[in-house]
């Protein structure tokens, strides 16, 4: 008898500083995915929806003050408190799509000046993606994309400062990164084509485990 393989889903993240598209490029990504007849969802950190998002949120609109450390703790637990949503998501052949992970937990509160081991520390372990797809933008361009809004973190200087961690954090043996300048359908098909290769190169394969 022949043993039938079941095909997991692949875990892709979009990471990159504010305003590179990466909310823009993963609602076309669940689209463009969906129309092949795969499955796929989007997911986003911080998920706001939860008890612990719901904390980030006020933080992220100035409505509360928290310590740096125990934010960066609380934006980690957001993501492990959605782990077994997103294993089980994957099992049963369901691909994910993620809009900000653990880089961006790193890349914030290091821009605060916090030491990067002792940041990276809680998200170790964490599901490894199968691909990060890095959305690179000039700050020039991003600063003509409108305003920074009202939240913390939404200023130049700062993101400045977050994209050398983003740089740090880049591992090329999963990360791509791709050019955001250009227009919102080029910059979609060359993500595109990287969620289709690396949902075929995986399905097979086992979820590994972030930085472990
Ligand atoms: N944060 C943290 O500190 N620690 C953590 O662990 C995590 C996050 C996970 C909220 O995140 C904050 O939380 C964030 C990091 C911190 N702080 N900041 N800053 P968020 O994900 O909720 O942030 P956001 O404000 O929703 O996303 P964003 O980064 O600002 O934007 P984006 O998703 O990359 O871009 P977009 O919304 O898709 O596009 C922005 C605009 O540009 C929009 O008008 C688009 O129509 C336009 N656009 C998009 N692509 C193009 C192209 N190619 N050409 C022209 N115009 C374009
Ligand atoms: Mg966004």
């Amino acid at each position: 008898r022949k043993m039938v393989m079941t095909r997991r889903g692949a875990l892709i993240v979009l990471e990159g500083c504010d305003k590179a598209g990466k909310s823009t490029q993963a609602k076309m990504m669940l689209d463009s995915v969906t129309k092949t007849g795969k499955g796929i969802r989007l997911m986003n950190f911080p998920d706001r929806t939860t008890t612990i998002g719901g904390i980030i949120d006020q933080y992220l609109r100035k409505q509360i003050e928290l310590k740096d450390e125990a934010v960066h703790l609380l934006f980690s637990a957001n993501r492990w408190e959605l782990v077994p949503e997103i294993k089980a998501t994957l099992a049963r052949g369901e691909s994910i799509v993620v809009d900000r992970y653990a880089y961006s937990g790193i890349a914030f509160s290091g821009a605060k000046g916090m030491d990067l081991e002792w940041c990276r520390a809680p998200d170790v372990g964490l599901p490894k993606p199968d691909a990060v797809i890095y959305l690179n933008l000039d700050k020039k361009i991003a600063s003509q994309r409108g305003d920074y809004g009202q939240e913390r973190y939404e200023n130049i200087e700062f993101q400045e400062k977050v994209k050398d961690i983003f740089w740090k954090l880049k591992d090329d043996s999963y990360w791509h990164v791709i050019e955001a300048s250009r227009p919102i359908e080029v910059v979609h098909q060359d993500c595109y084509k990287i969620v289709l290769e690396t949902i075929q190169r995986k399905e097979h394969q086992p979820i590994e485990l972030l930085w472990k």
